[in-house]
């Protein structure tokens, strides 16, 4: 049974998540279904694409499904994970993605509007990105999909504080490029998509392409790689991330203790420094 319901016409591809008994939770099955819709229309050359849920109720989608992140000691988005997939193909699809969000939107499911070209939201739409919740560490490349949209002071409120941002803010601190009543949402949609698809496909495409290389163009040398790398395993490796997990499998609230002294691989205390050495 597929998770995303598709369709096309005059041009235009469109995705709807369609798992809303797991709140559309994006998990490896969903994805792979989405991943097909993707390039089911790049054969047919769409000219937009719109990711939509199927559902008309008050989650658009729960985020990356955590029964399928590793409960500790493990990268929990390493590159090759299906979100992280999933926000490259939208990337780097030859033409817009236009994301239509009615009801909330969750953790990965947040960073993957972040990855979608252009987002129309209606007035139900929140926005939350809740690895804070998980004490899960976040990745480069998920940082930069924010940092590239959004001012630094909302990207770190958001990742602070985990706390969904509404339909109102989200459009002045522009996470959404507008936002408008519930029930002018997909006509309002797939009039974008329709002007889009009037327009040059070849130039908007490599318009596309040149935006996404020119945003992505953060030089970032080997030693501050390793850098980047030390503080996210330091938390994957820490009790924070195996108590986020276990409390929300337990459907509970985490108890995040006081930091443990870091011991480095040998066990031996370190000088009380919290996080490898700044290069
Ligand atoms: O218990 P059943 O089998 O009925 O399933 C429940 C939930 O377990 C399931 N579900 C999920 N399953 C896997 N992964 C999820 N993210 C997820 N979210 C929900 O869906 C069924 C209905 O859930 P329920 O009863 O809670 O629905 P609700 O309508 O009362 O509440 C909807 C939500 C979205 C407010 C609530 O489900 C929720 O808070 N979900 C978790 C949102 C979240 O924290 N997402 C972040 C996941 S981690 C992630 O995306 C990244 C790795 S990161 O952490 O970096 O952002």
């Amino acid at each position: 049974m597929p998770l995303v319901r598709t369709a096309f016409a005059d041009h235009i591809g469109t995705i709807a998540l369609d798992h809303y008994d797991k709140r559309n939770a994006l998990s490896r099955a969903l994805i792979a279904d989405v991943l097909a819709a993707f390039g089911a229309f790049r054969k047919k050359t769409a000219r937009a694409v719109v990711l939509r849920s199927a559902a008309n109720e008050k989650v658009w989608s729960s985020g990356h499904d955590v029964h399928e992140l590793p409960k500790a000691n493990v990268d929990p988005l390493p590159y090759g994970d299906p979100l992280e997939q999933l926000m490259r193909a939208v990337k780097t699809f030859p033409a817009p993605v236009i994301a239509m969000v009615h009801g909330s939107v969750w953790g990965g499911a947040c960073e993957l509007i972040m990855a979608c070209d252009i987002v129309i939201a209606d007035e139900t739409a929140s926005f939350a990105i809740t690895p804070a919740r998980l004490g899960l560490p976040y990745n480069a490349a998920g940082f930069l999909n924010f940092i590239s949209r959004l001012p630094l002071a909302v990207v770190k409120e958001m990742f602070f504080t985990a706390d969904p941002i509404g339909a109102e803010r989200a459009e002045r601190v522009g996470i959404v490029n507008m936002t408008v009543p519930a029930d002018a949402l997909e006509a309002r949609t797939y009039a974008m998509a329709r002007t889009v698809a009037q327009r040059s496909p070849a130039a908007i495409g490599a318009y596309k392409e040149a935006i996404r290389v020119l945003s992505e163009a953060v030089a970032v040398n080997p030693d501050t790689y390793e850098y980047l790398h030390g503080l996210r395993r330091a938390v994957y490796f820490g009790p924070d991330y195996q108590e986020g997990i276990q409390a929300f499998l337990e459907k509970r609230p985490p108890q995040f203790r006081r930091v443990r002294e870091p011991r480095d691989p040998l066990g031996q205390k370190r000088d009380g420094a919290r996080f490898p050495r700044i290069p």
